[in-house]
């Protein structure tokens, strides 16, 4: 039985365009600068983010640590949401590996952190505080829904952030996702952000990598930073080469697996039993709360996976669903009739 997983985009395979390009790609050591495949992929990140330079990475976890780590000074401050990814899944590497003090904020159910917690998180200058650095914000956000955070509300971060000198990254993971939900460039969503992460390896299914973009001052400190990390790869040109097939052609059909997210999620919305927030439903991210007295998220979770629908449980009554490249709109119904069957 071909099982459908929903667990996370993070599942998706290569596709056949990919496994050519790696076959054939050609290579060189990436840590001379000399793999021209690797060297391509930067390029075309960087034109597509409107940045001027971009490094190829190992992970998000990788990316985003390595872009604390350019902006920040050991014992500095971060103002980061409480549901932020770098916050609550990167195992605390912040502070573990670079030494950066988090200062959590709200974020409000849309991904977003008020402008005005925000300012009130700065710290003054004053012997007993660490000093405030950095604004790390998420687009999509994971936890909250994989809300876009919008281009008013990124323009408005920025001038507050410029206003307190402080820097900006943007744990952009999935920040394909939130340009098509908003059908804006990624690069308007970026405009004059210090630091901007995307995964390679989620909705645009290559196996493996994430991109750091920014200036090239920036990208030459990220460069030392991956170093450190362990991060400098040879020959990832046979990686790279499956990253600009999903640069180049994959971006352009995530407004499937919104629209697939949008059909399962009313779908599941009708059954007794589930309940979900269907206007928070914006891209590949659904959350469904069970109401359904008698049965835990575990337990549903359960159910599903001997009937072939793999998904997350995210709390006792909460589950993860993530559609995708390999979830078509004819898995999505068979989902839903799936769900029906263990629900009732
Ligand atoms: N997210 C994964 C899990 O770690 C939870 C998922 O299945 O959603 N930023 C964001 C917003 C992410 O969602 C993720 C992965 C990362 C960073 C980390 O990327 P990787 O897994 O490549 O280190």
């Amino acid at each position: 039985m071909d099982s459908i997983d929903l667990r996370s985009d993070t599942v998706t395979c290569p596709t056949e365009a990919m496994y050519n390009a790696m076959a054939t790609a050609e290579v060189g050591d990436d840590v001379f600068g000399e793999d021209p495949t690797v060297n391509r992929l930067e390029a075309l990140a960087a034109e597509k983010l409107g940045k001027q330079a971009a490094l190829f990475a190992a992970s998000g976890t990788m990316a985003n640590l390595i872009c604390q780590m350019v902006h920040c000074q050991r014992g500095d401050e971060m103002i980061v949401g409480d549901k932020a990814h770098i916050f609550y899944y990167e195992q605390g590497g912040s502070a573990a590996i670079a030494g950066i003090h988090p200062r959590t904020a709200p974020n409000q159910p849309d991904g977003s952190i008020d402008l005005e917690d925000i300012e009130a998180a700065v710290r003054t200058d004053n012997v007993h505080f660490p000093r405030s650095r950095l604004i790390a914000l998420e687009n999509t956000h994971n936890r909250c829904y994989g809300t876009p955070l919008t281009v008013e509300y990124m323009k408005q971060v920025v001038d507050l952030a410029q206003r307190l000198n402080l820097k900006i990254h943007v744990d952009g993971a999935r920040i394909f996702n939130a340009a098509a939900a908003l059908n804006v460039s990624v690069a308007k969503l970026v405009d004059r952000v210090d630091s901007v992460c995307f995964c390679l390896s989620k909705g645009l299914a290559a196996p493996v990598g994430s991109m750091v973009c920014g200036s090239a001052d920036f990208i030459k400190e990220a460069r030392r930073a991956r170093k450190v990390l362990g991060g400098a790869m040879r020959q990832a040109g046979v990686l790279a080469a499956a990253g600009l097939v999903a640069l180049n052609d994959m971006a352009g059909r995530l407004v499937q697996d919104h629209e697939n997210a949008a059909t399962l999620a009313a779908r599941l919305n009708r059954l007794p039993g589930l309940d979900i927030d269907l206007e928070k439903v914006k891209s590949n991210i659904v959350y469904v709360r069970i109401t359904a007295g008698h049965l835990t998220a575990a337990q549903v979770v359960q159910r599903l996976a001997k009937k072939g629908v793999r998904v997350l449980a995210l709390d006792k009554y909460r589950i993860r669903i993530v559609t995708h490249y390999h979830i078509t709109k004819k898995a999505v119904l068979k989902t839903a009739d799936i769900f029906a069957r263990v629900i009732g």
